[in-house]
């Protein structure tokens, strides 16, 4: 609880037992729930979830599932949602909390914008971002500098007018998007992506992208 408001934290999970300890370690007291939605982890992820005290769920769909379902069990006001990597620092918990504050629905954790940056983005990544930025920002009048990064806050009431249909990575796209549409106030903070700390990332870049890509072109179609 902070300043009145209940903070639920949502980290989807899929093999991360080199990491999630790590994670949930650094994890600030004023949390007051951490809701763990695991994609069906073949190691330990899940047995240190629960030895950590969060509330555990499962779901085979992707990240993007995972995110849903753990809003929808989320009982806080306000959402965080983080990856089980150790790329996201907690440090910055307060600006994604301080915008939330100030107004804002939603507060995008951005590596692109004065004080943000990342360890973890290949070439091909980095311009894949860019374009979805670019081709995002002409269409719905935006000025996004971030897309596809998985670090962000929002009210759960402000969450659940987007009606999210994503079950993969474009989760963030779809997010972005219609909050534009439907015109949430949107602000983004800067964010230090860190690298994995271990195992492997489960995004593919030309899959992944593929599937970014058609979630435009979805939501360019559909009003
Ligand atoms: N529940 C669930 N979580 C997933 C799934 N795929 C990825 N995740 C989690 O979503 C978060 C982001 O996934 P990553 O694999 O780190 O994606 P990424 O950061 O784009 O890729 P890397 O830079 O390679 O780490 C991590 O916490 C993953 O464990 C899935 O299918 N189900
Ligand atoms: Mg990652």
């Amino acid at each position: 609880m902070l300043h009145g408001k209940k903070i639920s934290l949502v980290i989807p999970t899929k093999n991360e037992e080199g990491n999630l300890a790590r994670v949930l370690r650094a994890i600030p007291k004023y949390i007051d729930e951490i809701i763990v939605v695991d994609g069906y982890s073949k190691d330990r992820t899940v047995e240190i979830a629960k030895r950590f005290g969060c509330k555990v769920y499962f779901d085979r769909h992707g990240k993007g599932s995972a995110v849903r379902l753990g809003v929808k069990k989320a009982t806080g006001d306000y959402i965080i949602m983080m990856d089980a990597d150790c790329s996201n620092r907690t440090i910055e918990f307060g600006m994604l909390i301080e915008g939330l504050n100030a107004g804002y629905d939603f507060c995008f954790g951005s590596r692109f914008i004065q004080g943000g940056g990342s360890d973890d983005m290949p070439l091909l990544r980095r311009l894949g971002n860019k374009f979805f930025v670019f081709v995002v920002n002409k269409i719905w009048r935006m000025k996004y500098s971030d897309l596809c990064y998985g670090y962000r806050s929002f009210k759960k009431k402000a969450f659940e007018k987007l009606n999210l249909k994503s079950k993969d990575f474009s989760i963030e796209t779809e997010m972005s998007i219609k909050a534009a549409k439907l015109g949430m106030r949107v602000v983004e903070v800067p964010s230090f992506e860190k690298a994995r700390h271990s195992g492997e990332g489960k995004l593919r870049t030309f899959r992944d992208g593929w599937l970014i890509l058609k979630k435009i072109l979805h939501e360019l179609i559909t009003r």
